[in-house]
């Protein structure tokens, strides 16, 4: 049975499949267990408070069948499965369990594993037919710990592997002959790596908490030199880390400088994601610290491979916030919604390189991509002439509220580099900063990293910006400026025309008084051309100017715009940064590229923009003179324009209709 929803042509078709028959599987007295039935109801509960099923083509689950299941399950283990939960097994159910490795089984098992796995490959099939373009199942029990011949691990059915298999050997006419499977669970997925150990056809990639082969499910499996055998030979990857505490910035690190190089040679037909979320923050098995917009970056990298075919099974995740918030990401991720920063990230472990580095040295005979040296800027320390930056070095182990053990980075080079998605100050869990000399870390970073910010309002008048920089106060306005910390002038000026529609919105503000001010369309449109004058600054500057643009200066512990931002600015042309939301400016709008550096300018949300069409909030506003004559100061001294010609720009921009 399925329910089609209405949807809106632009939209991709993202699958999604949820069903309470898979709640039965669950402790046979009731026991606390983390794999619960909460899990999968929670996630359900907030796609429906965020209206993401109507989104979606939401699908029942369907039971597997066996044959299909046969083609990585031993004959035995099936048999052991579809009876476990019939009425004669009553009495030996606790004792089978008892024998296996953390698995627990009732009257629910079997029908839960069966619909689990049948559903993977169901969601599976329609994305590979093009029917959905991609698919999320969130289904229990889990899966990849799951072996040809044993259930392990809270897993049943290997749903995944059963589903790769299904694609590769039924289904040949779909035209799928490579799957990338991407295994993000924090544990090592050690049954989907038995699966495919010496098929080609299945790219599997592991990237999982090792502790030097402690962490679950222990011993050799999931270290980085098990790369398969045979013709498998270079296709299983595992990305061991060394110990918890692994956020967003550590896998950015291993997306960038292993799986997206890899998959970019491998070129799959379609991508499954064991899509565990139990390295998530505040996951209680996990110890690491991913964010729900880390995994929304994860999965966009992966959307630029296999036309976007990928199919997303839950796998772990036992905290049931993050796990809700976290698959939710995954979602809307899917369906094209545009990322919102909600994080501030630590920079990767120095044994985040050192894993990276192991990794690639024993994959480049299999993918050449991985033998080139990483840009000496991302290693640690290594080049002495460049300043460091000493964050902390603390060696404690405890899992959550530890400082991370990173030392001197060069940081200098690294982030002039601003398409590398690192760094940036550590947040601790309960929201503190960690602070180095009692000050804020992140003021020395940013004051090294330069941008274009692109005006063009009342900042056009260089002395008008200023303000912002120097502190100070011109005529016209009506508060003093407090400036940024650090003073020292743009490093350079210059100006360009955008094709972007300028026009003045609401009708009144605490500097100028009554009257519109500008914004800037945030979409671009070739019909139209705005002035900007564009001032190169540092991140520091920018953060300082942000600040003193969206309300009165205060002692900012956090940059309102961190290293993430940036990076998902310049990857998406535009981010909402919700600190600011509500403030009229929250919407920062990558309108090119200068000499390699973005430009950067602030307006309003692109959903503003319908409530200035429809008149919910008021627009051609003509501004008031003091406004005005500030943009055409602006336009007249920096020679663009005369003072007539900049009066008639302004007058066109808030007479004519959007
Ligand atoms: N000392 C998944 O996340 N932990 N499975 C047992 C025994 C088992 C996790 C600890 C963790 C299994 C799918
Ligand atoms: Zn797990």
């Amino acid at each position: 049975m399925e329910e089609e929803s209405e949807k809106n042509h632009h939209q991709p078709r993202v699958g999604l499949v949820y069903d309470e028959r898979m709640c039965t599987h669950s402790t046979p007295d009731g026991e606390d267990h983390p794999e619960n039935p909460l899990r999968i109801k929670a996630i359900w509960e907030k796609l429906q408070f965020a209206g993401i099923p109507q989104r979606c083509v939401v699908l029942c689950a369907k039971e597997a069948e066996d044959r299909y299941i046969a083609s990585v399950h031993t004959q035995n283990h099936i048999n052991l499965i579809r009876n476990v939960s019939s009425k004669d097994f009553d009495s030996r159910r606790k004792r089978i369990a008892s024998k296996l490795n953390s698995i627990y089984l009732n009257e629910g098992s079997s029908e839960s594993a069966y619909l689990a796995a049948g559903s993977v490959t169901e969601v599976s099939e329609r994305v590979a037919k093009g029917e959905l373009s991609s698919a999320v199942a969130i289904v229990r029990p889990p899966g990849h710990h799951a072996e040809p011949d044993e259930a392990m691990g809270f897993c049943l059915y290997n749903n995944v592997a059963i589903a790769a298999s299904y694609i590769l050997n039924e289904r040949p006419e779909l035209g799928i002959r490579k799957i990338l499977i991407v295994d993000w669970d924090v544990h090592h997925g050690n049954g989907t790596q038995k699966m495919f150990w010496k098929d080609p056809r299945v790219l599997f990639f592991s990237v999982h908490r090792f502790d030097f082969g402690t962490f679950y499910p222990a011993g050799d499996d999931g270290t980085y030199t098990m790369v398969g055998e045979g013709s498998g030979a270079g296709f299983n990857i595992n990305v061991p880390w060394e110990h918890g505490r692994c956020g967003d910035a550590d896998y950015f690190a291993v997306w960038d400088h292993v799986l997206i190089p890899v998959a970019r040679a491998f070129n799959p037909d379609m991508i499954l994601i064991s899509g565990g979320f139990d390295a998530a923050i505040g996951d209680p098995l996990g110890g690491c610290r991913v964010t729900p917009y880390g995994y929304s970056v994860m999965m966009k990298k992966l959307m630029e491979f296999a036309n976007g075919k990928i199919v997303m099974a839950l796998e772990g995740g036992y905290n049931l916030d993050s796990l809700a918030n976290s698959v939710l990401a995954c979602v809307k991720t899917l369906l094209g919604d545009m990322p919102i920063v909600g994080s501030s990230e630590a920079y990767p472990f120095e044994s985040t390189w050192r894993v990276i580095q192991a990794v690639r040295q024993e994959l480049n005979t299999f993918w050449p991509t991985l033998a080139d040296e990483l840009p000496k800027k991302l290693l640690l320390a290594s080049n002495k002439t460049s300043p460091t930056i000493l964050i902390s070095s603390s060696d404690s182990d405890a899992e959550d509220d530890a400082v991370p053990n990173i030392q001197s980075v060069n940081l200098v080079e690294t982030v002039q580099d601003v398409m590398q998605p690192l760094s940036m100050l550590k947040v601790d869990q309960d929201g503190q900063d960690q602070l180095v000399d009692g000050s804020v870390p992140w003021r020395p970073v940013f004051s090294k990293i330069d941008i274009w910010y692109a005006s063009y309002g009342s900042n056009m008048w260089r002395k008008r910006f200023l303000c912002y920089i120097e502190g100070g106060q011109v005529e016209g306005m009506q508060m003093q400026c407090s400036g940024s910390m650090d003073k020292s002038p743009p490093k350079e000026t210059l100006w360009k025309t955008v094709p972007h529609r300028l026009f003045f919105g609401h009708s009144h503000t605490s500097t100028w008084g009554a009257g519109g001010v500008a914004f800037l369309h945030p979409e671009s449109n070739i019909h139209e051309r705005a002035y900007m004058c564009l001032y190169k600054i540092t991140l520091e500057q920018f953060n300082d100017l942000l600040l003193q643009e969206n309300g009165p200066s205060r002692h900012m512990i956090s940059p309102l715009f961190d290293l993430i931002a940036l990076q998902s600015v310049v990857t998406n042309k535009s981010v909402l940064l919700e600190v600011l939301k509500g403030s009229w400016y929250s919407n920062v709008v990558c309108v090119g590229k200068e000499g390699d550096l973005p430009i950067l300018t602030l307006t309003c949300p692109i959903s503003h923009i319908e409530n200035f069409k429809s008149g919910k909030f008021p627009m051609h506003d003509t501004p008031s003179k003091e406004y005005a004559n500030t943009l055409v100061k602006g336009l007249v001294e920096g020679k663009q324009l005369s003072e007539a010609e900049a009066m008639a720009y302004i007058d066109d921009a808030s007479a004519r209709p959007m």
